[in-house]
């Protein structure tokens, strides 16, 4: 068996039971697929996941990419290359892509779904297949030309990267210095250091595509300050033939001058990568207009975001049930209440309470997170079909993305030290997953905008500035679950501590509104908001989790009205247990942090640096 404990069952509980995705398959721009293509899609994927990608998971840890600093290049371990190759050769690639490029016509909630598969087995394979994605971007944002090259991208199977942050320009990319000189052919010279690039160098494909950020120059260009200065360049490594995408031979300035050693996911390289430094010059070509270069990133940036989540997500999920295989064979201890009687059975580890405890809190995060993701996505299946829910999706999207990005990588390294601590030492060793999960999953909270950058961007972009649209569609959506008495009157008290649970998250939410509008009297009022973005974001999320939980026990219960299999049965009931362990175990705690939030001073704001 390898690694990977994948939970197709549940992926399709959500699209099939919960959100009835099949309701809006075979129609748009989903004509050509039904229930049985998505089944069909997720079974496939799941093979491919389990086997040949789950297989070098390990081995790639355990052997990283090598460089060489006089060639400039990265060599990946042969064990990963077939593993990328499988998914490859499966063209699994055509997911993402829309129609017009060759996607597969199925919907993101589904894509989501079957991404969930690839990104627990084996996340770098994912980040390799950037390419196409990001061709797709390429294609939307084009000149004819660039069109082409899209095409190009596709065709031969280049990768790609994202290139945005420099040694001074992390969360903040406005600080960027990276520059682009005008020639007089209409091509662009790039000039500076960016670091910390994924994927910018590796052995698998004949070229790579960086998309690059840069601050335009030339006669005529008004030099902005900040991220609304920036262009996007499409900066090949190797220069090619425009029509055929055949390679000319001649290498562009875009070197990698290092790959970092890093805490895990180690088989993803994260390089230094120059341009113009080793004396030629990096061509590159812009993108659609100047100065739309952070509109066109965020682009990119939108489903990265969405991606890094999911794989968090997706890695707890395999935690968990890596964890609960493990507790259910583990023999150790006495049961609890034959705990003085020294010959008593010893019981499997499943009977003490506290790791039941622990089990079932994987189970809330990992199950509730999942459903978080896959509502977010059906969101984007709204946007896909473009109807007159489109503009409201599309808001509603945008406000799920930091909670699916931050919550989910927060809560699934948060839970995963736990799916560790169920294994006791064991888990500690290598011969078990977990600790390569919990190294692996820890740069989800950093990269592509960290937690307090997530929590910054939910409440000033996505709450305020969106004046509280899509917040308020989200709460009337909770609001009428509450109202709406199904289940026969079945986890009443659940469903009021959602009640109190959605009440806190207002609370906590009108403070940080007080802070922000007694700003105006004394701005020092905005360092309480600021101690306060990301608790938010925390318990709205939770707020989430829990109404998600709910709304599945919903559904169980009513199948366990009727008849079902056993393992249905077992299924069912496992969906009714969790809700009603979140409700009753997390919610209440939300009051505490309403009250916290209500009673913030700046008193920490005024202890010296030198006092910490
Ligand atoms: C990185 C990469 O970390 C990590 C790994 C990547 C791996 C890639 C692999 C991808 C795989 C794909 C594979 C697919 C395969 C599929 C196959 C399946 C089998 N939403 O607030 P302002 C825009 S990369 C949208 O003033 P500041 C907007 O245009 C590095 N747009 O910002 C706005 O203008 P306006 C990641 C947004 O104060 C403009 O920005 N680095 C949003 O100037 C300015 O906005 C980061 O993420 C948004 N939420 O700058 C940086 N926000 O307002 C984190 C802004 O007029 N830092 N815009 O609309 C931030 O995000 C900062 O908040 C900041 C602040 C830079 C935006
Ligand atoms: P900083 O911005 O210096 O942040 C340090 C700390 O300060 C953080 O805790 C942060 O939350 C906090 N902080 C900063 N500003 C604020 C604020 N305004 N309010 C509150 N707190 C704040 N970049 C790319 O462009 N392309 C890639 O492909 C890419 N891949 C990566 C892969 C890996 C493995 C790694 C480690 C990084 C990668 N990055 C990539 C860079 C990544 O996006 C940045 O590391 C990230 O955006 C944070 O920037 P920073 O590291 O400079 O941290």
């Amino acid at each position: 068996m390898g690694h990977y404990k994948s939970n197709v069952r549940d992926l399709e509980f959500n699209l099939f039971e919960v959100f009835n995705v099949q309701d809006h398959l075979g129609t748009g721009p989903f004509e050509q697929s039904d229930e049985d293509t998505a089944r069909g899609v997720l079974a496939e994927l799941n093979n491919l996941a389990v086997g040949p990608l789950a297989e070098s998971f390990a081995d790639a840890d355990r052997n990283p990419p090598v460089f060489d600093p006089k060639t400039h290049s990265a060599t990946l371990p042969e064990s990963f290359k077939k593993s990328y190759r499988a998914v490859w050769d499966g063209e699994w690639y055509r997911l993402s892509l829309p129609n017009e490029l060759g996607g597969f016509g199925i919907p993101p909630s589904v894509q989501w779904a079957a991404s969930e598969l690839i990104l627990g087995a084996n996340p770098a394979v994912y980040m390799y297949l950037a390419g196409p994605n990001f061709a797709s971007v390429v294609w939307k944002n084009g000149t004819e030309q660039q069109q082409r090259w899209a095409e190009i991208m596709i065709e031969r199977g280049w990768g790609a990267t994202m290139v945005l942050t420099e040694p001074d320009a992390g969360s903040d990319v406005g600080a960027g210095r990276t520059k682009a000189t005008l020639q007089d052919d209409g091509t662009w010279h790039i000039d500076g250091v960016k670091r910390f690039i994924t994927s910018a160098d590796q052995d698998m494909t004949e070229n790579i595509m960086h998309l690059v950020l840069a601050r335009p120059e030339g006669p005529g260009i008004e030099a902005k300050p900040g991220t609304k200065g920036l262009s996007l360049f499409l900066v090949p490594k190797w220069h090619f033939d425009p029509e055929t995408g055949e390679s000319t031979g001649e290498r562009n300035g875009a070197f990698v001058t290092n790959v970092e050693h890093k805490m895990g996911l180690k088989v993803s390289t994260t390089c230094e990568l120059t341009f113009g430094q080793h004396g030629v010059p990096a061509k590159g070509w812009l993108l659609g207009e100047v100065h739309d270069g952070i509109a066109q990133m965020f682009q990119v940036i939108e489903y990265a975001r969405m991606m890094v989540g999911t794989k968090a997500i997706g890695t707890l999920s395999t935690g968990y049930l890596n964890a609960l295989a493990y507790a259910k064979e583990r023999v150790q201890s006495a049961d609890l209440t034959r705990m003085t009687d020294k010959t008593a059975p010893r019981v499997t580890i499943t009977n003490h309470p506290d790791v039941r405890r622990s089990l079932m809190l994987q189970k809330a995060y990992a199950e509730g997170l999942r459903a978080v993701y896959l509502y977010t996505a059906t969101q984007q299946d709204k946007i896909a079909l473009g109807g007159p829910d489109k503009e409201l999706a599309e808001k509603v999207n945008d406000l799920l993305l930091p909670i699916v990005k931050g919550v989910g990588s927060e809560r699934a390294y948060e839970q995963l030290a736990q799916s560790l601590q169920t294994l006791g030492g064991s888990g500690f060793l290598q011969e078990y997953p977990i600790e390569q999960y919990i190294r692996d999953s820890k740069i989800d909270s950093l990269y592509e905008g960290t937690t307090a950058i997530q929590s910054l961007d939910f409440f000033f972009r996505k709450i305020i500035r969106d004046k509280g649209q899509a917040l308020g569609f989200l709460n009337g959506e909770i609001q009428g679950f509450l109202d709406n008495e199904g289940g026969n009157g079945r986890l009443k008290e659940e469903r009021a501590l959602l009640k109190r649970a959605l009440e806190d998250l207002q609370g906590m939410l009108g403070a940080l509104v007080g802070f922000l509008t007694s700003s105006q009297e004394d701005v020092r009022n905005l360092y309480k908001v600021g101690q306060n973005t990301v608790r938010l974001l925390m318990t709205a999320g939770d707020v989430l989790v829990g109404w998600l939980l709910l709304r599945q026990a919903d559904v169980a219960l009513t199948k366990l009205d009727g008849q079902v299999s056993a393992k249905d049965k077992a299924f069912y009931e496992g969906k009714v247990a969790v809700a009603s362990f979140f409700a009753k175990s997390v919610l209440p705690e939300l009051t505490a942090r309403r009250k916290i939030a209500e009673a913030t001073d700046n008193a920490l704001m005024d202890v010296d640096e030198a006092s910490f």
